[in-house]
C-alpha cells in the first residue's frame, strides 16, 4: 500500500510582532500551494467572523472595553471554536496555515501584565502546530515599514513588551515540544527574499506528515 495515503496535513503557524509580514507571507504560501495543486487552507487568528470574533474585533478597535483576563479567554475561545475544523482538515490531508495562534495570545496578554502561567493554560490541548515560524524584525524596521495602525496594542511600548514575552514563549515551546517545532526567521529584506527563507524552512512539510496531531503544552 502507498504509505503517503496514511499521511495527514501539516499544521504550520506564522507568528511575530506587528508588521513583520505574516499576512503577506501566509497569502503567498497558500497561493504557491494552490498553484502546485496541493491542498491548503488559511486560518487567521483572531477569526473575526464568529460571534466571539466580533467581540474581539470590537475590543481591538477600542469600540468595547473588557477586563484583561476576559479578553484573553475570548482569544483562546476563538481558537477552541476553530479547533475541530483544523483537526478535521489535517486528517483529510489538508495543510492548515495559521496567521497567528496561541503564541500571540500569551505574548500580548503577558505583555499587559497577566501572569505567564495564567496566559498559557486556556490553550492547553489545542492542536499542536507541527512548525511555528516566528518572523523576527527589529523594531526600527517595523516602524519604517508602515505607520502603526489605529488598533489597540499598536504602540512601540506594547510591541517592545510583547517582543520580550515572545522570547519566553519560544523557550517554553522548545522546552515542552522540542527545538524543531519553533523556528525563528529573519523577516528583513524584500518580500521575495523572506519567502525564499521561509520556503527553505518549510521544506517538504507541505507534502504531509506522519503521526497524529499533537496537543499544545501537553
Ligand atoms: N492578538 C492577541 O492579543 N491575542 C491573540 O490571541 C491573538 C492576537 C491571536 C490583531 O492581530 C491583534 O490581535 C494583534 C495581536 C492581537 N495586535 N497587535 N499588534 P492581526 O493579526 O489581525 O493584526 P494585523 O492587523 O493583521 O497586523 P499584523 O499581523 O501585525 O501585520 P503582518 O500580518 O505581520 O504584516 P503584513 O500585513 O503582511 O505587512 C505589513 C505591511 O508591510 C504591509 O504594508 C506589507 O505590504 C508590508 N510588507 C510586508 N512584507 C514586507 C517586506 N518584506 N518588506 C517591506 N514591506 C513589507
Ligand atoms: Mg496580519
Amino acid at each position: 500500500s502507498d504509505p503517503s495515503s496514511s499521511r495527514r496535513g501539516a499544521f504550520i503557524v506564522f507568528e511575530g510582532l506587528d508588521r513583520c509580514g505574516k499576512s503577506t507571507q501566509v497569502a503567498r504560501l497558500v497561493d504557491r500551494l494552490e498553484r502546485e495543486s496541493q491542498k491548503a487552507r488559511l486560518q487567521k487568528f483572531p477569526d473575526r467572523t464568529t460571534a466571539i470574533g466580533k467581540m474581539i474585533d470590537a475590543y481591538l478597535q477600542s469600540k468595547a472595553e473588557m477586563d484583561d483576563h476576559a479578553i484573553h479567554l475570548l482569544f483562546s475561545a476563538n481558537r477552541w471554536e476553530c479547533a475541530a475544523a483544523i483537526k478535521r482538515d489535517l486528517d483529510r490531508g489538508i495543510t492548515v496555515i495559521a496567521d497567528r495562534y496561541a503564541f500571540s495570545g500569551i505574548a500580548f496578554s503577558a505583555a499587559k501584565g497577566l501572569p505567564f502561567d495564567f496566559c498559557l493554560q486556556p490553550d492547553r490541548a489545542l492542536p499542536l502546530p507541527d512548525l511555528t515560524l516566528y518572523m523576527s524584525l527589529p523594531q526600527e524596521e517595523a516602524t519604517q515599514r508602515s505607520q502603526f495602525g489605529e488598533e489597540r496594542y499598536e504602540t512601540v511600548t506594547m510591541q517592545q513588551a510583547t517582543r520580550k514575552q515572545f522570547r519566553l514563549v519560544a523557550e517554553e515551546v522548545k522546552k515542552i515540544h522540542g527545538g524543531k517545532k519553533w523556528m525563528e526567521v529573519d523577516a528583513r529584506g524584500t518580500i521575495e527574499e523572506v519567502e525564499e527563507r521561509l520556503k527553505g524552512l518549510i521544506g517538504d512539510l507541505t507534502d504531509g506528515v506522519n503521526g497524529r496531531v499533537g496537543e499544545l503544552w501537553v
